[in-house]
């Protein structure tokens, strides 16, 4: 594996992902950026149950479809799980999303968010490996900002599906300049639950409300549409997905509609995923999506992402421009001027 330094997208590649909305690239990423991921999702995985934002699913889903407990998540407090689970209980079409695995088997699918604002490594990646390039380059984008990072893991024995859903209504932004850049940290195959995609979704014409992934259930508070319910018949629909190992990297359109099997394989799934949004992008505070973590901006709708806490990644002022040794200079200078006026 090597990884790519100067990129240039092929008009296949353009084209595959104008008309699939999903485009799998091999080797985009060095084997050190891969080990650099694996570092920061295992310290994400090593601080479930004291993290403020990590999350297991699949215990979520045996409590929720299990019994009548509180669901208990640590000291992740991002999401008002209690009033999840009622949404979902008062959903007449919602259902259990699980495989089957070895009996008494638990796994586990991790899920959190936002590592760059913490992760050396994670910035390094997400500033300064290919993908920056690659994505202005399918974008068509004059500059790129990082919007977030998102961790998902499958154990090996792992019941739990990822619902299909479409990102966009998940994000606070208007416009679909947007794509999420999903990184396998092992190699995946739909054995253990690579992501699956349904071709052509980001063209049809409707925004779908985030669902809460161990259920298709919308978010309550959304204003858009139910997603259409794929699980139940997927042969109906163009679903695709690639085998892919460590380095490459699939991109989505932010409108395409995925989701994810369970892991009931011996092997592990870890993933990352990056999100980038374009020029054409605005910030929107759309009603029913996810709140982030750490925002301290105060745009408003119609702004430009021009913030702190959405670096601006590409173009880069001149070649070999590190980003994430830009961007740690600037918060060791914050942190000088706050203790100096101390
Ligand atoms: O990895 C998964 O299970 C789901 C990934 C996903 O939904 C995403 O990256 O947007």
């Amino acid at each position: 594996m090597t990884g790519r330094n100067a990129v240039c997208l092929t008009v296949a590649d353009r084209h595959a992902f104008a008309e699939d909305g999903v485009l799998c690239l091999r080797n985009a990423l060095s084997a050190n950026e891969v080990d650099l991921l694996r570092a920061a999702v295992d310290r994400q995985i090593a601080s479930l149950g004291s993290s403020s934002t990590g999350y297991d699913f699949e215990a979520i889903a045996h409590q929720v479809w299990g019994g009548d407990s509180m669901v208990e998540t640590g000291s992740a407090d991002r999401f008002d799980m209690e009033r999840l689970k009622d949404m979902i209980r008062a959903d007449p079409f919602s259902r259990p999303l699980q495989e089957t695995v070895g009996t008494g088997q638990t796994g586990l699918f991790f899920y959190d968010v936002a590592a760059w604002r913490h992760d050396r490594g994670v910035r390094q990646v997400a500033f300064d490996s290919a993908l920056p390039q690659i994505v202005s380059q399918l974008l068509e984008a004059r500059y790129l900002n990082f919007w977030e990072d998102t961790t998902f893991v499958k154990a090996p024995q792992t019941r739990q599906r990822t619902a299909f859903h479409q990102d966009l209504s998940y994000f606070q932004i208007e416009g679909d300049q947007c794509v999420v850049v999903w990184m396998p940290l092992d190699p995946a195959d739909l054995a253990n639950g690579v992501t699956q995609y349904v071709r052509g979704s980001h063209r049809w014409d409707e925004i779908f409300a985030p669902n809460v992934f161990v259920s298709q259930t919308p978010i309550a508070t959304s204003a858009d549409s139910r997603c259409p319910d794929i699980e139940a018949a997927q042969e109906r629909y163009d679903v695709i997905s690639f085998d892919v190992m460590p380095g490459d990297v699939i991109i989505h359109h932010v409108r395409t509609v995925h989701g994810a099997g369970g892991n009931p394989s011996d092997r592990w799934r870890r993933a990352m995923s990056f999100r980038y949004c374009g020029d054409k992008v605005r910030y929107f505070d759309r009603p029913g999506a996810i709140s982030q973590v750490g925002v301290a901006h105060d745009l408003k709708n119609g702004d430009r992402l021009f913030s702190a806490d959405y670096p601006v990644v590409w173009p880069r002022p001149w070649p070999g421009f590190r980003m994430a040794d830009a961007f740690d200079a600037q918060i060791c200078l914050q942190k000088g001027s706050q203790a100096s006026t101390a």
